[in-house]
């Protein structure tokens, strides 16, 4: 699709001349683009990004989530005196009309960010420390969300992480099969209907009032936190769509599903996919260093699970949308679902085979970190 970005700069309060814009980052649902500017001499960037309104139904309010979580973040790191506010929080670049997004080209949605500089996101963690930092990063915007004021954030995917729901969304695409794709996915479907009873646990911890519902995230993946070129340090928590009530876990979950395997999320090298025990302990170490203080027992009890559940999850809805035509995830290859879903099922494995492991990892960070 070919969108007139200089003009669809004009309805935004940005100064200067319009120069350039490219498509940008690997996001698998919004159309991102750099965009820059000349300001006085100077070449200014920033983010374009076109919501995705079939996804996401109600961008206004989506919007109004964006902007509740990063005033309320903003006010948190103005109280502990940070400095570089606008590269720690995302900013929200109004219209001329005061609105955070505008919806003036073909019904489309459009919102405009500071482009944040001196770092970047990675779809692969290059270092251990820059895993920590990443983790750190996650729990401590948790921890900033753990008191905003009511009402909750509009829910922008209902069921978001609903497991029972996708499992059962996949079992009605698999019987209509309508692209006659279900042949070539024999043993994933096979594996996923093996191993669907992960998907019963948390719901019978959260009926049971023992898990609570939070203020989070709930997309995770690693390349939703840009990292400090120079600090390595988790500068910055991007991606806000999603962020709902949910549980912490799922965020726990989704940072080990991106983290702990040095590999691709749609590595064809299955062999190169699986949990590394130092990289599990670092993120669990980073994690726990931000969010630990306000996490129950039950949900510490959850941490490996978690991983291998989102993990689970995530490789459903890539086979279901496998099957389904490739209507939901951006895909650059044939068959690119189903690679992203294999390497999610052999990472479920992996971690499964390493589940006591990491289980005695967490009883011990969690009583050396929060506890200690
Ligand atoms: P998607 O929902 O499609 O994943 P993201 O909001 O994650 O879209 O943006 C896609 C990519 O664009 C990110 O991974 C990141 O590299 C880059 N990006 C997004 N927002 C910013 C920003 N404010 N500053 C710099 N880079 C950004
Ligand atoms: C999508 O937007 P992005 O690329 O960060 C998806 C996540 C999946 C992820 C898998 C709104 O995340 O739920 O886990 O792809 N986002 C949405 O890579 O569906
Ligand atoms: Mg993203």
């Amino acid at each position: 699709m070919n969108f007139d970005l200089g003009q669809i700069a004009k309805q935004f309060q940005i100064y200067g001349d319009f120069l350039s814009a490219e498509p940008y980052g690997t996001g698998h649902i919004n159309d991102t683009f750099l965009v820059m500017f000349d300001q006085a001499g100077r070449q200014v960037r920033y983010i374009f990004q076109r919501i995705n309104h079939s996804i996401f139904k109600d961008p206004p309010k989506l919007m109004e989530n964006v902007i509740r979580v990063t005033d309320h973040i903003r006010g948190k790191l103005k109280a502990a005196g940070l400095t570089d506010i606008s590269r720690r929080v995302l900013t929200v670049i109004p219209t001329h009309d005061g609105a955070g997004y505008c919806g003036c080209d073909k019904g489309n949605y459009w919102r405009v960010y500071l482009f944040i500089e001196g770092a970047r996101t990675y779809d692969v963690l290059e270092t251990l420390e820059q895993a920590y930092q990443a983790a750190k990063a996650l729990g401590e915007f948790q921890c900033h969300l753990a008191d905003l004021p009511e009402p909750p954030l509009v829910e922008t995917i209902p069921d978001f992480h609903n497991a029972q729901k996708r499992y059962k969304t996949f079992l009605e695409v698999l019987e209509k099969d309508s692209c006659g794709r279900a042949a070539s996915a024999k043993a994933e479907i096979d594996y996923l209907n093996a191993n669907a009873g992960l998907f019963d646990v948390l719901p019978k911890r959260v009926e049971a009032g023992e898990i609570p519902v939070r203020t989070t995230h709930n997309d995770t993946k690693i390349n939703n936190v840009m990292i400090d070129d120079e600090t390595h340090e988790g500068v910055c928590v991007i991606d806000l769509d999603t962020v709902m009530p949910g549980l912490a876990l799922y965020d726990f979950g989704d940072i080990v599903r991106t983290t702990a395997s040095n590999s691709e999320e749609d590595e064809k090298d299955l062999s190169k996919v699986k949990a590394e025990i130092p990289r599990f302990e670092v993120i669990l170490k980073g994690y726990l260093t931000g969010a630990g203080a306000f996490l129950n027992q039950a949900e510490v009890d959850h941490l490996v699970h978690s991983g291998k559940l989102i993990t689970m999850i995530i490789g459903t809805r890539f086979l279901t949308d496998y099957l389904d035509g490739d209507n939901y995830f951006k895909v650059h290859r044939d068959g690119h679902n189903l690679d992203r879903c294999r390497t999610q099922f052999k990472l479920v494995q992996s971690l499964t085979e390493q589940e006591e492991a990491l289980t005695q990892l967490v009883k011990q960070y969690y009583q050396k970190i929060v506890k200690g």
